[in-house]
């Protein structure tokens, strides 16, 4: 696969870029109603819709797993003692490249709860862009992506940015990140970023709603199965989580400038990675290596159609 793709050197998402033979030709896909979803609920691996995107990726089926709609899950497990970053990760990517809808996953994130230290994994679905030509032309490569991440170390935490420009050279971002305590409805963190060692830029009208979110009390992503969808539009972008009870909460409604959300088509992907260098929110710890295997548990993908 694309191993000798080049890893971000960034705090936040970080993802490996392609090399050029791995690159598709890509189709963009008109804006669809948020409602008009494809659902992958994974009884088989077998799908012209999806495909491995790291070698270390076997994409496996786990039947009778508890908590599940259909008794069926993808399993995407991290080996012990990965290397760092997303391609020395596990995960999977859309075939096809998708402008807008609505995208998202119901799933039980990797667990590190009972493994000694802090243990760097992440959990990711998240739509991401290879092309990196500068097509909004502010000067900088374009990297439309937009994630939810979650760290193992703290599960009641959810991670969400979004990104329009990476330069790579002079590792220069322009994304803005959100961290929500789900359980709390705490909004930890809602910073827009030119630059990693400088202060956040001032927030503009609509990029910091709803200013906090519906707790959900008891809420673990590496425990329980919940679905995380987000509707991409031209101008906003929604966050929410779902339980079994059809319950929604809005984790972030972005309607900040549209030149601050993605507009050129992407892939959808899931994945699970070691980081070195992503602490903790409100900690300076350096995560570690992880000693044993870890598995984020993937019930259902949602897909536009
Ligand atoms: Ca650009
Ligand atoms: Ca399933």
């Amino acid at each position: 696969m694309f191993g000798a793709g080049r890893v971000r050197r960034i705090g936040g998402a970080a993802l490996a870029l392609a090399s050029s033979a791995l690159v598709s030709v890509l189709v963009a896909q008109p804006a669809l109603a948020a409602s008009a979803t494809r659902t992958l609920p994974w009884t088989t691996t077998s799908s012209n819709l999806i495909r491995p995107n790291t070698t270390y990726t076997n994409l496996e089926t786990a039947t009778r797993v508890p908590g599940t709609a259909d008794g069926k899950a993808l399993k995407l497990t991290l080996p012990a003692n990965p290397e760092a970053g997303p391609m020395g990760g596990v995960g999977f990517e859309s075939t096809k490249a998708y402008r807008f809808g609505t995208f998202g996953s119901r799933m039980k994130t990797a667990d590190c709860s009972d493994q000694p230290g802090t243990p760097g994994v992440i959990s990711a679905a998240f739509t991401y862009s290879r092309d990196h030509a500068d097509t909004n032309g502010n000067g900088l490569p374009d990297n439309n992506e937009i994630d939810f991440e979650f760290l193992c170390s703290q599960p009641e935490l959810v991670w969400m940015t979004i990104w329009t420009d990476y330069d790579e050279l002079t590792d220069t971002p322009r994304a803005i990140t959100r961290v929500v305590n789900v359980r709390t409805g705490q909004v930890l963190k809602n910073c827009y970023i030119k630059s990693w060692v400088s202060d956040c830029e001032a927030l503009l009208p609509g990029e910091n709603l709803p200013v906090k979110t519906t707790p959900v009390p008891g809420f673990n992503a590496a425990k329980q199965f919940r679905t995380y969808k987000f509707d991409w539009s031209t101008n906003r972008i929604t966050f929410y989580t779902v339980d079994d009870r059809n319950r929604k909460v809005v984790l972030w409604d972005y309607r900040g400038p549209k030149d601050r959300i993605p507009q050129s088509p992407s892939l959808f992907m899931q994945n699970v990675w070691h980081s070195a260098n992503w602490s903790p929110f409100g900690s300076t710890v350096r995560p570690s290596r992880p000693t044993v295997a870890n598995t984020a548990l993937i019930d259902t993908t949602f897909l536009p159609q």
